[in-house]
């Protein structure tokens, strides 16, 4: 019910000089510090995703939209059983305007480097490593400059059904 912090004349001076004032009414001596979990500047954005995978083709996350600019965290855990030299999964975003086709093709060749083929880094915005079943990466990178990107596992054969569309905003 109280203010913890604040003893109600402090509150009262708060109230009559600051335009937040409102706002930190509504926080009441509640949880939260602003802004919510997870969430971003623009609209609609968000700065970290949780995508799961298992022993299927599947991403449960097809759709990511970001701040230019941003700070992203994107997660993957392989929740299945298949170790990742029969069902592996990674996460990799290519620049704007990549054939994923022809990036697909390179990355078969590179089992070597985990499907992450060397000679198309530059194509490359950010990837996590290859997991498999109880497995799990994070990495963490700049959201890039207002566009569409697209991303896909790049283990072979499962780009043409793991894909998704990143928009920055
Ligand atoms: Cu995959």
């Amino acid at each position: 019910m109280t203010f913890p912090r604040l003893s109600r004349r402090a509150m009262t001076r708060l109230l009559l000089v600051s335009p937040l004032s409102s706002s930190l009414l509504g926080c009441g001596g509640e949880s939260e510090g602003g802004g919510g979990g997870g969430g971003g500047g623009a609209a609609g954005t968000e700065s970290s995703f949780a995508f799961e995978v298992g022993d299927a083709m599947a991403y449960n996350i097809t759709e990511m939209r970001v701040s230019a600019g941003a700070e992203i965290t994107v997660s993957i855990q392989h929740t299945g059983q298949m170790p990742k030299n029969a069902m592996g999964h990674n996460f990799v975003l290519l620049q704007s305007g990549t054939n994923v086709e022809a990036f697909a093709a390179k990355a078969v060749a590179a089992a070597d480097s985990e499907y992450i083929p060397a000679s198309e880094s530059a194509a490359i915005i950010a990837h996590t490593k290859l997991v498999g079943g109880g497995e799990s990466d994070e990495i963490t990178f700049t959201a890039p400059p207002a566009g569409t990107y697209e991303y896909i596992c790049s283990y072979p054969g499962h780009y043409s059904i793991m894909r998704g569309t990143l928009t920055s905003v």
